[in-house]
């Protein structure tokens, strides 16, 4: 347990950050100034945290970047914008937003995420205010999509299977706007809004948020069982939808997951949220609020590393937590109800749902939503979205559905699926099906190995070795990423790969098929050639000795290639 976290926010020694926070006037700092230097094509270590709360990374293209060393030109500086709506769903009009902004300003390229939003890489500073006003003409918004307060608040993204899919959305919505920040600086520097608030003078408030906002990034998620899809106990909050017969009855309540982590550090870990009870569905909202307000204060201001909600629940305690929260809230959450999860990857293909429309889920390779040689996805969903009058949903597994389509429009959207040679997924293993890599290289600062660009190439390997075990439609959940902060939720794989240096990557086993269960180092530091060698015996064992539905993970800890992890502070021994 540290020290530091008990102190209380305002007694223990800030980082650095926090003092930024507070001298940026609510999110100002001198970003007006920064975005329209002329002279380099950065902006200040200061502005570029308060960026994040505006949604946008500083970033250089790491491929060019020894060259340009070389040739003593300042790193290729440019941008990565996050755009988010809640539970990603969106308009054919804000897909065309996108696409033409992608081209215009950015690499050409669309990146759905982990967190059903999207980003743009590539574009030059001199271009985001530009970006920005774009995207928020189409009323989409790039305000808190990262930064310490709340994120992308996701769901899960089949509203249309039931009326309780449906509502579960609106709660959603609804939360997310709740913790919404307050601040007008967004609306000043970007849209041109006129100060008309002297915050100075203390008129400006964030009522849920204070002048410092949170001391890390908080991420809510909302699942609706059987499915996971939103990977509900990585969040530091999550609900779980409980229902009955058709009706919402309202949802179990999870706290304190994340996955995020320093190699060779076990202060740090990955952690699977934790129950606490049951709410109604309209006390979401004020359970949500308290909770946040709780981590504002309680969370450790001193060691960013230390400061996300996970470690002030495990320092303190589940029951403490509990204790503030009823109290705070003045009521009490009843005893959590049962429920049964059975998946967390997406389900593929043409779907009707309650509501007699048609939705059509394809898998996207991590993601990425570009035009090469091989594959036109930016041009086929381009034309998609010009005869589509339902919605667009980004699912958290990077994929996407072609959501509400009319019986009318079915025809069409098929010959646009053909032509363009969009995917369902079924022509294609379970495990690349099932398949999540984050951004890393060549814009992601953090990244140590490849993610998006190398587990495509890798999965071509293993599936040589799937097909010889007859095991090429097993679905096996597989993620990757490029460094332990755990972006592609890799912890709660059933086998995953996380980056320590380039071609080199730490291999876990055993997670949970329903993203229930935390995985466990099999083998440290290893090359392709010993990672095809190692899971070849595994899969081969796997495929002779399961039992009847087994699952990949759950065989891993049963044939004892790892023990099973059942909380986060066990995760490193
Ligand atoms: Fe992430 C930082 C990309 C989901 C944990 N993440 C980053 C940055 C911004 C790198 C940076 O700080 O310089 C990455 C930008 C790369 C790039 O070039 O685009 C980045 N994270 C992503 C995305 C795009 C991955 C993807 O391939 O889809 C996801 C965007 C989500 C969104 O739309 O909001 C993304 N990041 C996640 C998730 C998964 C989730 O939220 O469900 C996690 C693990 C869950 C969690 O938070 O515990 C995650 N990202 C991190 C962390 C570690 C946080 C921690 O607790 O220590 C960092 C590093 C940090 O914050 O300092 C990070
Ligand atoms: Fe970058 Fe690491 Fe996140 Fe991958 S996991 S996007 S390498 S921060």
């Amino acid at each position: 347990m540290s020290d530091n976290n008990l102190l209380s926010p305002n007694s223990a020694p800030h980082s650095d950050v926090e003092a930024i926070k507070k001298r940026s006037d609510y999110l100002r700092g001198t970003l007006t100034e920064s975005l329209v230097d002329p002279i380099t094509g950065s902006i200040s270590e200061d502005d570029n945290r308060l960026m994040k709360f505006h949604g946008s990374y500083m970033q250089d293209d790491r491929d060019v970047r020894n060259e340009r060393n070389k040739q003593k030109l300042e790193p290729a500086f440019q941008f990565m914008v996050r755009v988010r709506a809640a539970g990603g769903i969106v308009t054919p009009e804000q897909w065309l937003m996108m696409d033409r902004v992608a081209q215009q300003y950015a690499n050409g390229t669309i990146r759905l995420t982990t967190r059903q939003s999207f980003q743009l890489h590539g574009v030059i500073k001199w271009s985001m205010k530009t970006v920005i006003q774009q995207v928020n003409e189409d009323l989409l918004t790039t305000l808190a999509a990262c930064g310490d307060v709340n994120r992308n608040v996701m769901c899960n993204p089949n509203p249309y299977q039931s009326e309780v899919h449906e509502q579960v959305y609106e709660w959603a919505v609804k939360l997310s706007n709740h913790l919404d920040p307050h601040t007008r600086a967004y609306h000043e520097i970007w849209l041109d809004e006129e100060k008309v608030i002297d915050s100075l003078a203390g008129v400006e408030q964030e009522p849920i948020y204070g002048p410092v906002y949170l001391p890390r990034k908080f991420k809510i998620g909302i699942a609706v069982p059987p499915a996971n899809e939103v990977d509900v106990f990585s969040q530091d909050l999550g609900y779980i939808a409980i229902h009955e017969n058709g009706k919402l009855l309202g949802f179990n309540v999870v706290v304190g997951g994340g996955m995020g982590m320093s190699h060779g550090d076990p202060k740090t870990y990955p952690q699977v949220a934790r129950t606490i009870g049951f709410i109604k569905p309209e006390q979401m909202i004020e359970l949500g609020e308290k909770t946040v307000m709780i981590q504002r204060d309680y969370g450790d201001r001193a060691v960013r590393k230390h400061a996300r909600f996970k470690y002030t629940i495990d320092d303190r305690g589940l029951e403490w937590f509990i204790e503030e929260l009823q109290q705070r809230l003045g009521w009490k959450l009843e005893e959590a109800r049962p429920y049964t999860f059975d998946h967390n990857g997406d389900r593929y293909g043409w779907v009707k749902g309650s509501n007699n429309k048609w939705h059509f889920t394809m898998f996207i390779q991590n993601g990425r939503v570009k035009d090469d040689a091989e594959l036109q996805l930016l041009t086929g969903l381009r034309e998609i979205a010009k005869v589509h009058n339902g919605d667009f949903r980004l699912t958290p597994n990077q994929n996407l559905i072609i959501g509400n389509v009319s019986s009318q429009k079915k025809k069409k959207i098929e010959q646009l699926i053909e032509t363009y040679g969009l995917t369902d997924g079924s022509a294609l293993s379970g495990m690349r099906r099932n398949s999540l890599a984050c951004v890393a290289l060549p814009t992601c600062g953090l990244a140590m190995a490849e993610s998006e660009r190398y587990l495509p190439t890798l999965i071509d390997k293993l599936e040589l070795i799937l097909d010889e075990a007859g095991l090429r439609q097993e679905e096996i959940v597989i993620r990757m990423t490029g460094c332990p902060n755990g972006c592609a939720r890799p912890m709660l794989a059933e086998v995953s790969f996380i980056g320590k240096a380039p071609g080199k990557y730490n291999l876990y086993l055993g997670g949970g098929y329903a993203g229930q269960r935390l995985n466990k180092l099999y083998r440290e530091n290893i090359g392709e050639t010993e990672i095809l060698s190692e899971l070849k015996l595994i899969l081969n064992r796997f495929a002779k000795e399961r039992e009847d539905g087994e699952h990949f993970g759950d065989f891993c800890i049963r044939a004892g290639y790892v023990k099973e992890v059942r909380d986060g502070m066990d995760f490193h021994g």
